[in-house]
């Protein structure tokens, strides 16, 4: 019979995306449960053309569940995936509490598909929207090359930050619109939302009119979780324990897609034709690269979409063994939800 599957944080940013992506995808699933926080429980949302009541988060919801996708804080992770696992279901988690746990695989089913399958605490990892917005990239061209080196510059949506993320640039945005004078003083946007808006901002500083060089929690020596993320989950995945990567994350006022400049060193000499035939060839990649007539990758364009899009590679001039090169990811859709669904498949489609 086909697996009774529950979407853990189902009114959520990702557990939206998510209902949407079930839904549009082969229809492998029997029960849909839908689960989410006990203020949520109770209400009526759309999942594959059927109308689902929300279910408080309760140890007995996992019963007779065989697959449970968490989108989820970690700390509600922390304390609901085991009980989901304990249940008999498989924990597909997208927070960030198990990804670096050696007995949990971080999986992109383009890149290290086998690791799913061995799950000592029942639980599979899905990484970081910031990180897999260019893994199925950064995968395809390890393989053919050898990668050695990653210095990453990421321009990610605010809806990294979930739902409050995006409400608070279309706030700002409203706030702002019409007043041609501003952005031309030293702090006048920052003073401006003061005065506009009573709801404290996710983000340290305004991202309306500007870009801010922070993502995440603050961590030893000045590095923001997010840049440490980037490093940890890349070689993870990609099975480099010692790749190099140096990474800064820099929120833009985008709603959704996350982008990365990404300077990847190889173990050879590289050439931009050779990376178009290996990104080409690469399923779930798309090779947007022609700027003389102005085709590269940006979120705007790309948004909604699942491919993960390549464009601006170049090999660089002053280093034989490396590419630059431009990358853009739906943050909810690959980044999150989209991983999380395939992953789902991968283990449905092998062991059901
Ligand atoms: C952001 N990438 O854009 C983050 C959100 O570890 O899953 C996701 C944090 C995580 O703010």
């Amino acid at each position: 019979s086909k697996p009774t599957l529950a979407l853990v944080g189902a009114t959520g940013a990702v557990g939206t995306v998510m209902r949407e992506i079930i839904s549009s995808r082969a229809d492998i699933y029997g029960e849909i449960r839908l689960v989410a926080s006990a203020r949520s429980a109770g209400k009526v949302l759309p999942v594959r053309g059927e109308d689902v009541v929300v279910q408080a988060l309760a140890p007995e919801v996992f019963d007779g569940v065989d697959i449970a996708i968490f989108d989820v804080p970690d700390e509600v992770s922390a304390d609901w995936v085991p009980i989901a696992a304990a249940r008999g279901a498989i924990a597909i988690d997208k927070s960030g509490t198990f990804r670096m746990n050696p007995q949990v695989p971080l999986v992109v089913p383009e890149v290290n598909p086998d690791d799913a399958r061995t799950r000592p605490l029942g639980i599979v990892s899905t990484p970081n929207c910031t990180t897999l917005s260019m893994m199925a990239a950064m995968g395809a061209l390890h393989a053919e090359y050898g990668l050695r080196e990653l210095v990453v510059a990421s321009y990610q949506a605010v809806s990294g930050a979930g739902v409050a993320g995006s409400a608070r640039l279309y706030d700002e945005i409203e706030a702002l619109a019409g007043d041609r004078t501003i952005g031309q003083t030293a702090g006048d946007v920052r003073k401006a939302l003061q005065n506009k808006l009573a709801e404290e901002s996710p983000f340290p500083a305004p991202v309306a009119f500007n870009v801010v060089p922070w993502a995440g929690s603050l961590k030893e020596d000045g590095w923001a979780s997010e840049e440490l993320k980037l490093r940890n989950e890349s070689r993870k995945i990609l099975g480099i324990p010692d790749l190099k990567v140096s990474a800064t994350c820099v929120r833009v006022p985008v709603i959704t897609t996350h982008s990365l400049a990404v300077h990847a060193t190889f173990a050879g000499e590289v050439t931009v034709a050779d990376a178009h035939r290996i990104l080409n060839a690469a399923p779930t990649v798309v090779v947007m690269d022609d700027p003389a007539n102005g085709v590269y990758p940006t979120p705007a364009d790309v948004v909604g979409t699942d491919p993960t899009y390549v464009g601006r590679v170049r090999q660089a001039i002053d280093f034989p063994n490396t590419l630059d090169l431009f990358v853009c990811g739906d943050n909810l859709r690959k980044g999150a939800a989209l991983n999380a669904a395939e992953i789902a498949e991968l283990i449905v489609a092998t062991e059901f």
